[in-house]
């Protein structure tokens, strides 16, 4: 006899859902550096919300395929494609979502992310998209995956106010790295180290937005503002994933500008001594006019709390094209720093303590840069110690005010196939790119000397009025 199946009690299978971490191919599996296995925060939250809320998403990632055939064949059987997608992630993104449709015609794409937010245009553009998410996707993301069609194609994100109220990110939703050499270093759910202090590493945000206006960034205006994290909540995650995955070796604090908002750091320095398992060494970023307007807070943070790898973005040595990026930071305030930083490691190195270094980001090729204004700036970095230089060819990003306009005005030289993003890659037409690989080769290297004695003799000079100041 055969059994009666009635259609009314058969129950639906769920939605399968596939989120999509993006990279480049191969970079879990055999990378050409650290920063391209570092993982996806947006990708880690988000999930974390919407598996918290019972709806479930598998997921891989882009770089942990060696070919767009292994991405093909991955891609199959899914009713849901997401994504997080950031400029320069966007051509991958594209790419994957003709793949998605040619292999799933019936299935949905449904974005999010940064480049959402600063190029509606380019994303609309992609026809293969259903569903486009702009801003923060906190408060959206169990809605909207749960049921797409309730929503247009267009949807304005809702965040939270306060990073206070995001839930711990569970890593173990991040991707693993693909191939097991990697995998013997990676520590994962943690990340591998990348020189700036031993493994394993955790990365995090405390601060979500940075609010100064600089042209080539500028991301106040399209990141909503909101609380930082609490120091404690901070610290209590730090400790949690100590015990659970360590040990950990050291941070990499991905605030886009750590060094602002002084009673959090005032707080950061009481508590994080006293309250974390261990004082790991971290890599955070500040700005050197803040520096210079809070040494004592800044130095205290070195020496207290193992802020051992300070990121600043010095960006030029010359006060002509600091003014041209609106960077509201002058050449004496990048000074004031590389002289601070150099005084304190100095100091520490007497005491038999490893000195704090600059990692320190540096543009070149900026419009409107001329021959000089890039021999200062190279004199700069020269001329300070315990450096490493972070040095790119500026890239005209869609969101800031001067990609914008160079973007409207045709000069950008990123496409949505290829958003170039490599530091050495041309972005700008007009731009000498000859002139800058013969300087970064050394070409110019008597120039940049000839003027670093006098310029060390300069400092010297303002080093001692420093102290007989104080
Ligand atoms: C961490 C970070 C990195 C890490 C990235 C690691 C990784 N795998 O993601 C590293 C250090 C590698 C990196 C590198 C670069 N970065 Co970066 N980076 C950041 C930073 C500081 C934080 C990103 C983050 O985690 N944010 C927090 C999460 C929660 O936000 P989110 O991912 O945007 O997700 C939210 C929303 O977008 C939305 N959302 C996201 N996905 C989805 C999906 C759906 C369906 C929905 C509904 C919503 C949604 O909801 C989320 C929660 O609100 C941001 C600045 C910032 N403040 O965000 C810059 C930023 C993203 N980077 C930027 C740039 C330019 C770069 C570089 C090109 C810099 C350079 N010149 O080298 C490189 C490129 C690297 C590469 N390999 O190609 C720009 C991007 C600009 C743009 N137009 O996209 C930013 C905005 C910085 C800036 N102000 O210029 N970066
Ligand atoms: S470049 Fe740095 S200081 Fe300027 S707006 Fe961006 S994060 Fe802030």
């Amino acid at each position: 006899m055969f059994k009666k199946l009635w259609p009314q009690t058969a129950k639906p299978s769920p939605p399968r859902r596939l989120w999509l971490d993006l990279g480049d191919l191969g970079d879990l599996v055999n990378p050409s550096g650290p920063h391209e296995q570092w993982q996806d925060h947006g990708l880690g939250l988000l999930r974390t919300i919407l598996h918290q809320n019972g709806v479930m998403t598998d997921m891989f990632s882009t770089r942990a395929c060696r070919t767009w055939g292994e991405v093909r064949q991955r891609l199959r059987g899914y009713d849901m494609l997401i994504m997080n997608v950031r400029s320069y992630t966007f051509p991958v993104a594209y790419r994957a979502a003709k793949i998605f449709k040619e292999v799933n015609p019936n299935g949905l794409i449904v974005v999010g992310g940064m480049h959402a937010t600063v190029a509606l245009d380019e994303m609309t553009a992609v026809e293969e998209i259903d569903k486009i998410c702009q801003g923060p996707g906190e408060n959206i993301i169990v809605d909207l995956i749960r049921d797409p069609a309730a929503f247009p194609r267009i949807i304005l994100g809702v965040g939270a106010k306060s990073m206070a109220d995001w839930p711990m990110i569970d890593r173990a939703l991040w991707p693993k790295p693909a191939a097991w050499k990697l995998a013997r270093k990676f520590n994962w759910p943690l990340e591998p180290e990348c020189g700036w202090g031993p493994p394993g590493v955790v990365t995090l945000l405390t601060s979500r937005v940075c609010p100064w206006q600089c042209v080539f960034c500028n991301e106040n205006s399209y990141i909503p503002n909101m609380g930082r994290r609490p120091v404690e909540m901070v610290i209590d995650e730090l400790n949690y994933l100590d015990r659970k995955y360590g040990p950990v070796g050291s941070l990499v604090i991905h605030d886009s500008m750590f060094f602002q908002n002084p009673s959090w750091l005032e707080e950061w320095l009481e508590k994080y001594p006293r309250q974390a398992n261990k004082v790991w060494p971290y890599w955070a970023a500040g700005r050197a006019d803040t520096v210079r307007q809070w040494p004592q807070l800044f130095e205290a943070l070195i020496r207290e709390t193992n802020w051992n790898t300070v990121s600043i973005g010095f960006e030029s040595g010359s006060d002509r094209v600091l003014r041209i990026i609106n960077k509201e930071c002058s050449e004496e305030d990048n000074y004031f720093t590389i002289d601070l930083l150099g005084r304190i490691g100095d100091d520490m190195e007497r005491q038999g303590k490893k000195p704090p270094v600059f990692w320190s980001n540096i543009m070149l090729g900026i419009p409107g840069e001329t021959r000089d204004d890039a021999f200062k700036t190279m004199r700069m970095v020269k001329y300070t110690r315990r450096i490493m230089p972070s040095i790119s060819f500026y890239a005209p990003y869609p969101g800031s005010a001067l990609g914008n306009q160079l973007i409207a005005e045709g000069k950008s030289l990123m496409s949505k196939e290829n958003y170039h993003r490599f530091p050495d890659d041309e972005k700008v037409k007009g731009i000498d790119y000859k002139f800058y690989r013969e300087l970064l080769a050394g070409k110019y290297d008597a120039e940049i000397n000839r003027g670093l004695p006098e310029l060390a003799a300069q400092r010297r000079a303002v080093y001692s009025d420093a102290l007989a100041k104080a």
